[in-house]
């Protein structure tokens, strides 16, 4: 109880955090500089003093380091310490290429289990919960990220890792679990399931969900607030940082609270690079104060958000990151026109008819994209075997679409339940060159 309460008032005067990020950052590039064999050769080539370089004033002056550069530091070319001192590594999924790996020193260990406590305990978990982890276990770090920090914050741990949908249900109800940690499109999954073996989700004990791992759009919180009768926070990471543990939620729900005074979070301009004031959105640049084994300046993310200063109702001092509205990379261009899937999802969501379940296809034709196609789910309610409603239905949200896009995607209506579940991350774009369809 001791620790959470302390974890909890943890706050800091503006002037405060401030002062801890001026020194935290000319500290991260001396230990960048001297001990990680990329950053060496990155400031020697550039010719730029890592001494010059006094705190946020000429921070900027420091070259991005992008997902491409980690790529090609594989497996151990950003390490900065003896090998002997990481203890454990984890890697991002990296579908194409050569994953990320991130090597974890005693220390990094410690000061992350503690920012994911902070998280945790931020968005109203205590010792008396029992938390069930339904994060895979391995080298994401979702799993062990959550698991010690929740471990750290006193809450009782059910490792149970994801998959295996039932079992985590039935244990999830004679447990009395109390907070489900997982990504949201999961946490809907599991209600779903839980209805169709007979169970009332809502007579389960959940309280709290933690969520986090890949975009949860208001309808999709909504929707899993509904089913499960709980408060469903997210939180936000990525393995290049950290993992779990950079922001997350309080129960206001207004943004993420960025844990400034271990992170030092810009917005640039995605096209020029450009470092944007608050407020205005553009892509999310991250530097870890902390870290040890892995030490990364001015991140890449790649995510799209906006940082919020606006003191929050919780009386929190530090900064909020918005809810990720898409990633410079996840741009899909058609026929000229620019599309963020996200786009999609929020015009999706103005129609109680379908569900937060959807998918994009990409229809190619020698790696050029020829045709978008929109796969979105009925609702039980919305679903009917009336043709005449669904052609009428299928026609509005294109309409929609094409009023929001400039474009009039293909539109497929599918029956409930029909879209693939995954009980990791949700995947929203498929694509499929002309033999596969
Ligand atoms: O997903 C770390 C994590 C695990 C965060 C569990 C929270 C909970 P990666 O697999 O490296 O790490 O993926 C990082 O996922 O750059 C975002 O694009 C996306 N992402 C993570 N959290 C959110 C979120 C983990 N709350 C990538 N909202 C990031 C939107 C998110 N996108």
């Amino acid at each position: 109880m001791k620790l959470q309460k302390e974890l909890l008032s943890k706050n800091w005067s503006w002037n405060e955090l401030e002062e801890i990020q001026e020194i935290g950052l000319v500290k991260a590039v001396r230990h960048a500089y001297t001990n990680s064999p990329f950053y060496r050769q990155l400031f020697n080539e550039t010719g730029l003093n890592p001494g010059k370089i006094e705190g946020k004033a000429n921070f900027n002056q420091i070259p991005f380091t992008t997902k491409n550069d980690l790529r090609q530091a594989y497996p151990y070319g950003m390490t900065a310490v003896p090998l002997e001192k990481i203890l454990r590594i984890h890697a991002s999924s990296g579908t194409t290429g050569k994953p990320i790996v991130a090597g974890y020193t005693r220390t990094d260990l410690n000061w992350w289990s503690e920012a994911v406590a902070r998280i945790c305990a931020m968005a109203g978990v205590t010792t008396k919960d029992i938390a069930q982890v339904s994060f895979g276990y391995g080298l994401f770090t979702g799993g062990f990220g959550l698991h010690y920090g929740l471990e750290k914050l006193g809450a009782t741990v059910v490792p149970f890792s994801s998959g295996n949908t039932e079992r985590q249900l039935s244990l999830m109800k004679d447990f009395q679990t109390s907070v489900l940690v997982s990504t949201p499109s999961f946490a809907l999954y599991m209600a779903e399931t839980a209805s169709n073996l007979g169970y009332d989700p809502l007579d389960f004990q959940l309280k709290i969900g933690l969520f986090g791992g890949e975009p949860c759009s208001e309808a999709m919180r909504e929707e899993i607030e509904k089913k499960w009768g709980l408060i469903a926070t997210v939180n936000y990471g990525l393995t290049e940082v950290v993992g779990p543990g950079v922001a997350g939620e309080c129960p206001h729900k207004t943004g993420m609270h960025i844990l400034e005074d271990l992170y030092y979070p810009e917005i640039i301009d995605p096209e020029s690079g450009a470092v944007l004031p608050d407020g205005h959105s553009g892509e999310l640049v991250l530097t870890p104060l902390l870290k040890e084994g892995f030490p990364v300046l001015r991140y890449r993310t790649g995510d799209i958000t906006r940082l919020i200063a606006e003191k929050c109702s919780c009386g929190r001092n530090i900064r909020r990151m918005d809810y990720i509205t898409g990633r410079s990379d996840d741009m899909i261009i058609i026929k000229g026109v620019n599309v963020f899937p996200s786009q999609i999802e929020e015009v999706l969501a103005g129609f109680k008819e379908v569900s937060p379940h959807y998918q994009l296809i990409l229809h190619k034709t020698r790696g050029t994209i020829k045709d978008l196609e929109v796969q979105v789910e009925l609702t039980p309610e919305g679903f009917t075997d009336r043709y005449k409603a669904l052609e009428a239905l299928e026609r509005r949200i294109k309409q929609s679409l094409r009023s929001t896009l400039s474009l009039g995607p293909r539109i497929t209506l599918m029956e409930p339940g029909s879209l693939e579940r995954t009980t990791g991350k949700a995947k929203r774009v498929v694509e499929k060159e002309k033999e596969d369809i």
